[in-house]
């Protein structure tokens, strides 16, 4: 058993339409203009994104003529490995996340329901099983219901939870979590932020501010933040990302429910626009939905192909 064979299957499970209908294009169908049309196209629906089709297709289209290759069929183990050398281009693609200072510090951030905090219950969760001591940090203070889903998911998963009234500041509580998890010994500090439109200037201050007061307790460390992505969202999520990373240094994406996507082709739009590394993938509302992201491997669920040393 190779150490991502559950992610694979996981990500099989969910293999939607789209990457059925890519997968499905590499037959035993003779090599045709029609061919590359074809893949040009599913790609283009699949959120793959003009530059990375592009320059799939033309790396594709030499080693057909170099290896004088006659039936599609034959290009698919190419072409998969060609889609995972787009995304581990990124460095820090599928890197596990630093918990190496104590506290160590991750901040969801995202906009209006893309999964801050089901990504941090789950987390908190993952992280507390695999026998670290873990706080959730309730720093969406805006609504009532925010607070009460994330003192839910604390215990659920038997997490602390650190928050403070409605309304109160998000730097503030932020704050107290560092200081409980200092004076409780914690290992990691998971910050719950409230879901933001990118375009609003006064909330990306608070984001900043957050973060400014995480980098001052950390002293030489630093936090992950990580923009919580939602893949059914495609490409039209990207305009976030650019505020996001003027508010925060963002250390990576977490892309939720790509259960739910038809667009299968979004982790290599994200590699080839953001150039953010995935660091986890959401695959469903459970707590064991959320897993680490290793590119070969979800590229060999996706594409339903077995790529060589995805675990080495
Ligand atoms: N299918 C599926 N649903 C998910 C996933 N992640 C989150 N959700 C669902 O998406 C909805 C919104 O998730 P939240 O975690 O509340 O999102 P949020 O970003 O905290 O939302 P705000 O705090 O309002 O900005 C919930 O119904 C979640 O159960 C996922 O990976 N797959
Ligand atoms: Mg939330």
């Amino acid at each position: 058993m190779g150490l991502f064979d559950g992610f694979i299957a996981k990500v099989r499970n969910v293999t939607n339409k789209w990457s059925q209908s890519v997968s499905n294009l590499f037959s035993d169908s003779p090599l045709t203009e029609e061919f590359w049309e074809e893949l040009e196209e599913r790609l283009m629906l699949g959120d793959v994104g003009v530059e990375a089709t592009e320059s799939l297709i033309s790396g594709l289209r030499q080693l057909a003529i170099d290896r004088r290759i006659a039936h599609t069929g034959e290009l698919k183990d190419a072409f998969a490995d060609m889609l995972a050398e787009q995304l581990e281009m990124i460095p820090g693609m599928g890197a596990p996340i630093d918990l190496s200072a104590r506290p160590s510090v991750v901040i969801l951030v995202g906009v209006n329901g893309s999964g801050k905090t089901t990504t941090a219950g789950k987390l908190a969760f993952q992280l507390s099983r695999a026998g670290k001591s873990v706080i959730l940090s309730a720093a969406d203070t805006y609504r009532a219901a925010a607070i009460e889903q994330l003192k839910a998911w604390g215990e659920r998963s038997g997490v602390r939870v650190v928050a403070q009234v409605l309304g109160s500041d998000s730097a503030a509580v932020v704050f107290d979590s560092i200081q409980a998890a200092r004076a409780s010994g914690a290992d990691v500090v998971i910050v719950d932020t409230a879901g933001r439109l990118h375009t609003k200037s006064n909330l990306m201050e608070e984001l900043a501010k957050v973060h400014r007061i995480v980098l001052r307790e950390m002293g030489d460390a630093r936090p992950e933040a990580l923009l919580v992505l939602d893949s059914v969202m495609g490409q039209n999520g990207f305009l976030q990302a650019e505020a996001f990373g003027r508010a925060v240094h963002l250390t990576g994406v977490v892309l939720t429910k790509f259960d739910n996507t038809a667009k299968g082709g979004i982790a290599v739009a994200i590699a080839q626009k953001l150039k953010l590394p995935i660091r986890y993938v959401g695959l469903g509302e459970g707590m064991d939905d959320l897993e680490p992201f290793e590119p070969r491997a979800f590229i060999s669920g996706l594409l339903d192909v077995r790529l060589r040393e995805y675990d080495d």
